[in-house]
This record gives structure tokens, sequence and C-alpha cells, in this order.
């Protein structure tokens, strides 16, 4: 399953440090019952074979709801579960290496802070990007420079004058009332983490 344009319009990043007692299931099930188009399982510090059971009870949910399912981080993972794709970070493995791996029918996205970031994911074929952070979050450690709505319309311009036209989503800190003005920027969705917990 190849993601779209519409698919990315709501990203749900998981994040086990807010499920305060709840279980990351139920909070997701709720996720995708208020309209999530994306989902992906981010878990930093998880044992494999805990990973892997999590990860097997959310791809069911996700196939039910026809839901992009995606690993964060992992493409040794992501083969081994069939996931729709994986999310690789600067320091994770190279696109083109995890499209060797898991072919053209998956799901690579790429994270980016610039548009030399962008050019370079766009190089190596990624199918969506994120990007960020639009302002400061404590959900991600060692967080690049914020890059606000202006940042976002600049990139954006940049990318349309090289004709890129990936999807990109934004991500980081972001908050109801932000959604409209980052959408007004070009940017094709929305990537939420934190804000999932209300
Ligand atoms: N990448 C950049 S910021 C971020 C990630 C995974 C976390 C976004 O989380 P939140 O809680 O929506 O700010
Ligand atoms: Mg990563």
């Amino acid at each position: 399953m190849k993601c779209d344009k519409k698919d990315l319009l709501l990203y749900a990043v998981t994040d086990r440090h807010w499920l305060d007692g709840r279980k990351l299931i139920d909070v997701v099930r709720e996720s995708l019952d208020g309209g999530v188009t994306m989902l992906q399982l981010r878990e930093k510090a998880l044992a494999e074979e805990k990973f892997l059971e999590e990860a097997k009870e959310l791809q069911a949910l996700c196939r039910e709801r026809h839901v992009p399912f995606i690993v964060n981080d992992n493409v040794d993972i992501a083969l081994e579960l069939d996931a729709d794709g994986v999310h690789l970070g600067k320091e994770d493995m190279n696109p083109l290496k995890a499209r060797q791996i898991l072919g053209y029918s998956k799901i690579i996205g790429g994270t980016c802070n610039t548009f030399e970031d962008v050019v370079t994911r766009f190089r190596q074929q990624v199918d969506y990007i994120g990007l960020g952070p639009f302002t400061y979050t404590s959900t991600k450690k060692r967080l690049s420079p914020v890059l606000g709505l202006e940042g976002y319309r600049k990139i954006m311009e940049a990318c349309r004058k090289e004709g890129i036209y990936l999807p990109v989503h934004a991500i980081g800190g972001i908050r109801e009332d932000d959604i409209q003005p980052i959408l007004n920027t070009g940017i094709t969705g929305i990537a939420l983490s934190s804000l999932l917990k209300n």
C-alpha cells in the first residue's frame, strides 16, 4: 500500500510517555475514530520482542481501518512485520538501501529540517517527507532548529521552484490552532504526537 497526499493529512505518531495508564491500542483506536489517516509506531526504548507484540496488535487495527501502518527507524522490523512502510531519520538507514530491502510497494518516509535535506531525500526516492520541528516539543530529543510558518513557507516555495512535489507533513509541537495556518503554507498534512493524548 503506497501513501498518497490524503494519507498524510493527519499522521499520528505514537509516544507511550503520554499514555497516563491507558493502553496504547485504546488511544490509537480513539485516534483512528477521530480521523487519523496514517499511523507511525515510534518506540525508542522497547525491546524487540515487546515491540513486535505491540506492533502486530496496532497493525491489525490499522488494516481493519485501511490506514497505513508505518514503523519508526527499523527497516528489519518493518520487513518482518510486512508493515506498510518505515520512517527514517537522519541517523537511520539510507532510504535507497531501505528501498532495496523493502521494495517499491512500501512507503518510505524521511525526516527533514532544511530545503537541502528535502533535496537529498527526494534524490533518495522517499515517498513523503516529515518536515520539522514546527516549534519546540519535548517529544523528541536532540531537536533541530524550529521552522515556524515562515520556514515552511520558504521551503515549500523552494520545492515548487525545483519541481519537487512530494507530500510533506509538518511535525513538532503543533497545536490545534496551528493546523490551518500550517496547511496554508503549502504543507500537505500534519503529524501529531502529544496532542493525541487529549
Ligand atoms: N520529529 C520531529 S518533532 C517530533 C518528531 C517525531 C515529535 C512531535 O511530537 P509532538 O508531541 O506532536 O510535538
Ligand atoms: Mg529515527
